[in-house]
C-alpha cells in the first residue's frame, strides 16, 4: 500500500512517523486510519526485527492531532458509528499491543481522537504548547476510539469524568502534574528526547521489552473483563435460590439460612 498521509523515517531501526495533514491540524480521517492500520498491524510487524522503536508525532508545530476528522462523520447513523469504533478500537490496540515501543510525541493540539491516540501508545512527550482534551461532548458524540476507558487508566476516574463531561482542554503541565505525559520539554527539543528514551530502552533485551508491553497490558485488559465478568457474575448470583434466601431473610428479620444453590 501506498502511504499518503504517513511520512516515514527510519534512522538505524529508530522510525518516526510523522501524520502529515497538516491544514487539517493533522486530523484522522479515513485513509490516515487506514494507514495507522497498514503499519502497526501489518508492515510494521513484518518489519520488527529491525525496528529498534517508534516516535509518533504530526507534521508541524501546532497539532499533533486535533480530533477525528469531523467533516467526515457527519450524516453517521448509528451501525455506522459502531463499526468505526470497533475498527478504530482494533488500530488503536494493534498500537498499544504493538512490540516495541511507541512513544508519541505531541507537538501541539491532541483533542479528541488525537488524545485516544497519543494515550494508545506506550508513552507520551509533549512541547509546551501541547493541549489535551475530549472536546466529543460538544459534538454530542462520546469519544468512540477508547477515550472512555485509557483516560481512566492515566488520571484516575474522577479528573477523567470531569474532562470527559466538560470537554475542558488541559495544558502541557497539567497534563503531565495528572500522569496524562511522561515529560514536558521545549519543542525543539521533542523529538531528541523521545528518541533518546528509545535509545535506553534499545540497549535491553527485546524479547524483555515485548513481554514488558504484553504484561502492562494485560494488566489493564483484566479490569475491561473485570467489569464484564462483574455482569456475568452478578446475573448469575440473582438467579439463586440463595439470592431469593438472603433477600428473603433481609425482609424478615432474620439470619439467612444459605443452602450454595
Ligand atoms: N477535523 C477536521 N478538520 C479539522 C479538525 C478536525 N477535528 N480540527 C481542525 N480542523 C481544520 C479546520 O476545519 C481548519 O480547516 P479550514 O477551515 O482551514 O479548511 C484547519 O483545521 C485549522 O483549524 P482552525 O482554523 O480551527 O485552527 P484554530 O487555531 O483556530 O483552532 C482548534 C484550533 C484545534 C482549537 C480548532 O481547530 C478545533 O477546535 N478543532 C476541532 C477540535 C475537535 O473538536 N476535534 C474533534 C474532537 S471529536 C468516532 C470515533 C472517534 C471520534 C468520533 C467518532 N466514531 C467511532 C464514530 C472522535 C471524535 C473527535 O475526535
Amino acid at each position: 500500500m501506498e502511504y499518503q498521509n504517513l511520512q516515514f523515517s527510519n534512522d538505524n531501526g529508530f522510525v518516526t512517523i510523522t501524520i502529515s495533514r497538516e491544514k487539517a491540524l493533522n486530523a484522522l480521517n479515513k485513509q490516515t486510519m487506514l494507514e495507522l492500520e497498514q503499519y502497526f498491524s501489518k508492515d510494521g510487524l513484518e518489519k520488527i526485527d529491525s525496528i529498534k522503536g517508534i516516535i509518533l508525532t504530526g507534521a508541524g508545530t501546532k497539532a499533533f492531532v486535533a480530533g477525528a476528522d469531523i467533516k467526515e462523520f457527519l450524516g453517521m447513523d448509528t451501525e455506522g458509528g459502531m463499526a468505526m469504533a470497533q475498527r478504530g478500537h482494533d488500530i488503536f490496540f494493534a498500537i498499544e499491543r504493538f512490540p516495541r515501543p511507541v512513544i508519541a510525541a505531541v507537538n501541539g493540539f491532541a483533542l479528541g481522537g488525537g488524545c485516544e491516540l497519543a494515550m494508545a501508545c506506550h508513552m507520551r512527550i509533549c512541547s509546551e504548547n501541547a493541549r489535551f482534551g475530549q472536546p466529543e461532548v460538544n459534538l454530542g458524540i462520546i469519544p468512540g476510539y477508547g477515550g472512555t476507558q485509557r483516560l481512566i487508566q492515566y488520571i484516575g476516574k474522577g479528573k477523567a469524568m470531569e474532562l470527559l463531561m466538560t470537554a475542558d482542554m488541559i495544558k502541557a503541565d497539567e497534563a503531565h502534574r495528572l500522569g496524562l505525559v511522561n515529560h514536558v520539554v521545549a519543542q525543539e527539543e521533542l523529538l531528541a528526547k523521545a528518541r533518546a528514551i528509545l535509545e535506553k530502552i534499545a540497549s535491553k533485551g527485546p524479547l524483555a521489552i515485548a513481554k514488558i508491553i504484553a504484561s502492562v497490558n494485560a494488566y489493564f485488559d483484566h479490569q475491561q473483563d473485570g467489569f464484564n465478568s462483574e455482569v456475568r457474575s452478578f446475573g448469575a448470583t440473582t438467579g439463586t435460590s440463595d439470592f431469593v434466601e438472603g433477600a428473603t431473610a433481609f425482609v424478615e428479620k432474620r439470619k439467612a439460612n444459605f443452602t450454595g444453590k
